[in-house]
């Protein structure tokens, strides 16, 4: 089994970067754009010992704003509003908050800022989240970006506005 995954992402690393020093279980999202929306990208998970390192690339948001960003209890996007995702992943019962300081959701994942041309590219590491074995692991769940900034204060959403993308994620 191991020789086999190690072949894929050898095979696959001309194609899609798969080449990175990760050894754990990896999933991606794929995020398409909600009714009336244009928001659509790609974002993949790597679980390295304790963490995660989540990175990706989305475009079709509003310039040079920032957009809240989380996972969401169900990898169910088919009311194509983003709402059949639910509330935010929450499976300590915790009000929500920042990613990485105080209490906060699992799913509460930092906002991200989007370019002039309305794109964003980021990669940043999560111990909140856990892909594939644990209480906090995403896999099947949702994956929702906002039209608006996540203040970390508002219970139990953040005031992040409407869903302009939603992805379920899936492993990989
Ligand atoms: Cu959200
Ligand atoms: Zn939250």
């Amino acid at each position: 089994m191991k020789l086999l995954s190690a072949f894929t992402c050898a095979s696959l690393a001309l194609v899609s970067g798969c080449a990175t020093m990760s050894t754990g279980p990896q999933a991606t999202a794929q995020l398409s754009p909600t009714r009336g929306n244009a928001t659509a990208g790609q974002v993949r998970f790597a679980q390295s010992g304790d963490k995660v390192v989540v990175s990706g690339r989305i475009t079709g948001l509003k310039p040079n704003a920032e957009h809240g960003f989380h996972v969401h209890e169900k990898g169910d996007c088919s009311s194509g509003d983003g709402m059949s995702t639910g509330g935010h992943f929450n499976p300590g019962g915790k009000p929500h908050g920042a990613h990485g300081r105080g209490e906060h959701h699992v799913g509460d994942l930092p906002s991200l800022r989007a370019d002039a041309g309305g794109t964003v590219s980021f990669s940043f590491e999560s111990t909140s989240i856990a892909v594939g074995s644990g209480a906090a692991n995403i896999v099947g769940r949702g994956l929702i970006v906002h039209r608006d900034p996540d203040d970390y204060k508002t219970q139990p959403t953040g005031n992040a506005g409407p869903r302009l993308a939603c992805a379920v994620i899936t492993r990989s």
